[in-house]
Formats: C-alpha cells, sequence, structure tokens
C-alpha cells in the first residue's frame, strides 16, 4: 500500500473567524447486488472550504471500491481546477481522500466527494452494510467539522440496505397489428401474433428478443435504463406501414408502453386465407387467432412469391374442389405446391385467386352451420374493412 497521505495541502489562514461546517454520509442508500451506488461525503455549508481531507472505512465482505473511480463532489462545480488523490487499502476496507481547489468555496451545500462503490454479486437483500466515516478535516483543520467523525459508530456514518435486483419496472412493451379500422389503436381482431422483436441497447450493445403474443403484444422487463432501438420484423403476410424500428430511451423506475407496430393488413395473396378462416371462426375468438397465427407462420415460413402465390392456390383448390394438386413438390407446411405449367402466368394465379375469393364470398356464411354469431363475425371483419 502506498502512504496514505501523499500531498500537503496548502491552506491560508481565515483570518481568525471561526467556522464549521458538518459533514456526513446519507444513511438511506440502497443497492442491489452486482449493482453499483455513488456514495456522497456530504457538507452543509461549505463556506472557505478549499481542502478536505476524509477518512472511512467499509465492509470488504460486501463492498468493492476503485481508487481511480473516486470523484469530486458537487460543491466544486465543474470542478477545473478540483484536484483528487485517492487510496483505497481493500484488504483492510479503508479509503483516504484528499479533496482541494484552488480558491476557497462559497456558501454551497452538497457533496465533497463520491464513491462508486459496487456491492457483491451475493449480498443479502435486505441485509445492511455501515459506511464508516473516521475522520474528516477542512483546511488542515482551521474549519471547525461537528460533530466530528470518530472511527466506530456515530452520527455522520452512512448506510446502504441492500434490496432486491429489478422488480421489472424498468420495461419496455408494445403491440403489434394490422390497422384495419385505421384509427391508429390495437383493435379487436387486430393482433398480429408471432412477430419476432429484438431489441438493442446501444450503449452496451446487448441484444433481446422475443415474440408477440396472441393479443400481438410482446414485452421486455427487468431492464437497464439507458437507450434502446427496438426493431420488429417484418411480418410477411401484412402490408407493411413504413416504421419498423424505434429509437427509445428508458428512465429508470418507469414502465415504456405502447411502443407500437402499426401494419395496414393482410397483403392481397393472404386474403383469401383469412376469409376462409374467419367465415367460421369467430373473430378475436381463440380458434380465430390460432387460424391467423397460422397463416403468419406460414407467410413467415414461406416467404418468396412464388411459394405465397401457391398458397393461394393451394387454398383456392381445397375451396373449389378443382384438381389442382398435382405437383411433387410441397411446401413446408404441407400444402400442395403447383409447378410452372400449372402456375400459368400470373394473369391465371390472379383469376384463380378471383375465383376463389368469389366462390368463397358467394357462399352465404353458416352455410355449413347456421350460428348467426358467424355472420355477425364476418359482418364485422367486412365492415372492418379490412378486405
Ligand atoms: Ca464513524
Ligand atoms: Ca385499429
Ligand atoms: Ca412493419
Amino acid at each position: 500500500m502506498k502512504p496514505s497521505r501523499s500531498r500537503r495541502l496548502s491552506i491560508q489562514s481565515l483570518e481568525g473567524r471561526r467556522l464549521l461546517a458538518a459533514v456526513n454520509i446519507p444513511d438511506d442508500l440502497t443497492s442491489a447486488p452486482d449493482a453499483i451506488v455513488s456514495v456522497p461525503v456530504n457538507i452543509d455549508s461549505a463556506t472557505g472550504v478549499r481542502g478536505a481531507e476524509i477518512r472511512l472505512s467499509y465492509d470488504t465482505s460486501v463492498l468493492d471500491l476503485e481508487a481511480d473511480d473516486i470523484d469530486f463532489g458537487s460543491v466544486w462545480g465543474t470542478g477545473s481546477d478540483t484536484q483528487v488523490t485517492a487510496n483505497v487499502d481493500d484488504a483492510a476496507g479503508t479509503v483516504v481522500i484528499f479533496v482541494s481547489a484552488s480558491s476557497a468555496l462559497t456558501d454551497v451545500s452538497g457533496s465533497l466527494v463520491e464513491l462508486p462503490f459496487s456491492v457483491v454479486s451475493d449480498a443479502v437483500v435486505d441485509s445492511t452494510t455501515v459506511l464508516d466515516l473516521t475522520q474528516v478535516t477542512l483546511n488542515e483543520g482551521q474549519i471547525s467539522v461537528d460533530p466530528a467523525p470518530v472511527s466506530g459508530t456515530d452520527s455522520t456514518d452512512g448506510l446502504i440496505t441492500i434490496t432486491a435486483a429489478a422488480t421489472g419496472d424498468d420495461s419496455i412493451s408494445g403491440f403489434v397489428y394490422a390497422d384495419a379500422n385505421n384509427d391508429n389503436v390495437v383493435g379487436t381482431g387486430e393482433a398480429i401474433p408471432g412477430v419476432t422483436i429484438t431489441l438493442t441497447n446501444t450503449s452496451t450493445g446487448t441484444e433481446l428478443q422475443t415474440t408477440t403474443d396472441s393479443d400481438g403484444s410482446y414485452e421486455f422487463t427487468d431492464l437497464a435504463p439507458g437507450e434502446y432501438e427496438i426493431v420488429q420484423s417484418q411480418p410477411v403476410a401484412y402490408l407493411d406501414s413504413g416504421v419498423n424500428e424505434l429509437t427509445v430511451t428508458l428512465v429508470e423506475g418507469t414502465a415504456l408502453e405502447d411502443q407500437n407496430f402499426r401494419e395496414l393488413g393482410l397483403l392481397p395473396q393472404y386474403i383469401f386465407n383469412r376469409l376462409h378462416t374467419t367465415s367460421v371462426l369467430p373473430v378475436g375468438s381463440d380458434r380465430w387467432t390460432d387460424a391467423i397465427t397460422d397463416i403468419n407462420t406460414f407467410a413467415n415460413a414461406t416467404s418468396s412469391s412464388t411459394v405465397a402465390a401457391s398458397s393461394v392456390v393451394a387454398a383456392s383448390t381445397s375451396s373449389t374442389e378443382s384438381t389442382s394438386t398435382a405437383g411433387s413438390d410441397s411446401t413446408a407446411s404441407g400444402e400442395p405446391l403447383i409447378d410452372e405449367a400449372e402456375l400459368g402466368s400470373v394473369a391465371t394465379v390472379a383469376a384463380n385467386v378471383a375465383t376463389a375469393q368469389t366462390a368463397d364470398m358467394g357462399t352465404p356464411v353458416g352455410s355449413n352451420d347456421d350460428d348467426s354469431d358467424d355472420n355477425e363475425a364476418v359482418d364485422e371483419v367486412f365492415a372492418s374493412n379490412l378486405f
């Protein structure tokens, strides 16, 4: 260990004026295991102070401190001419700090120094640890410190309470939805499940990923405050509204909600599937959501235009009982894939789609099942102008 007293402070006489100051460490500090807590050594009035020597000790089984991290406190302002010299004995758990400036301070209150202690990862939650202020000398003793800190317990000592790690309050959440009624609000039946959302902490580079739930929602919890980038992987079946990336600032202790990604509706090649689904499943029901999820999954898994087109034709065949199942290939989902010759021109595909849609839309809803709820469900979808 280096000599603790590496320099002497040069102090001018204060012309007989007897000054008094109170110095202490707060006793209401908190920190979670594995976190850093900035510990100030505060002074109530810094009038005339141009130098301070501060000694304290801490429990090395709970706290770690690096001398280089110790910084001057708020009373020194910008600290352009403030010097800090610190020695830490991390075996004994003792710290000696000298802080000084070229001119005396005015009547300000605040911190003389700031000590960023890191709390060990196995610190016990709800336990406390004492920061024992053992000695403070101002202007080499020309300014009295009252009450005078002593080694061991006294009223100037600080206390850190170990709290549970992040509570989940620090979170980012939102929805991915197809805004069918164009009101910029997530409505019934507008959720897009299964969409991948990637969250990147732009200062640390830490990346997290999740997928939207059946209600289109996503949430990242237990986040550190900071700058984040939220990126949506565009759901293939939907018409992109154009905003697939958000940059946000997460303030400590807050839940950043409604970080939504809005899509404009299903792309034409997926409309038939959804119509077919909606004709038998009430909008927003579990089965309807499952079916929409299937469309999304299928669309994402087979995102080439050829396969997307075949999806339409495949759907068309199942509805119109045509014979276009001859292709030898099949898609990942097992639906028949039409070969080139049978697929024909784009015009043919378009005709197939038109036929399929006409056939389906021309069939009275509920012909398989007269439950009027089905009609209402379909009416709702048509009313919502999804198609
Ligand atoms: Ca003490
Ligand atoms: Ca809406
Ligand atoms: Ca989008």
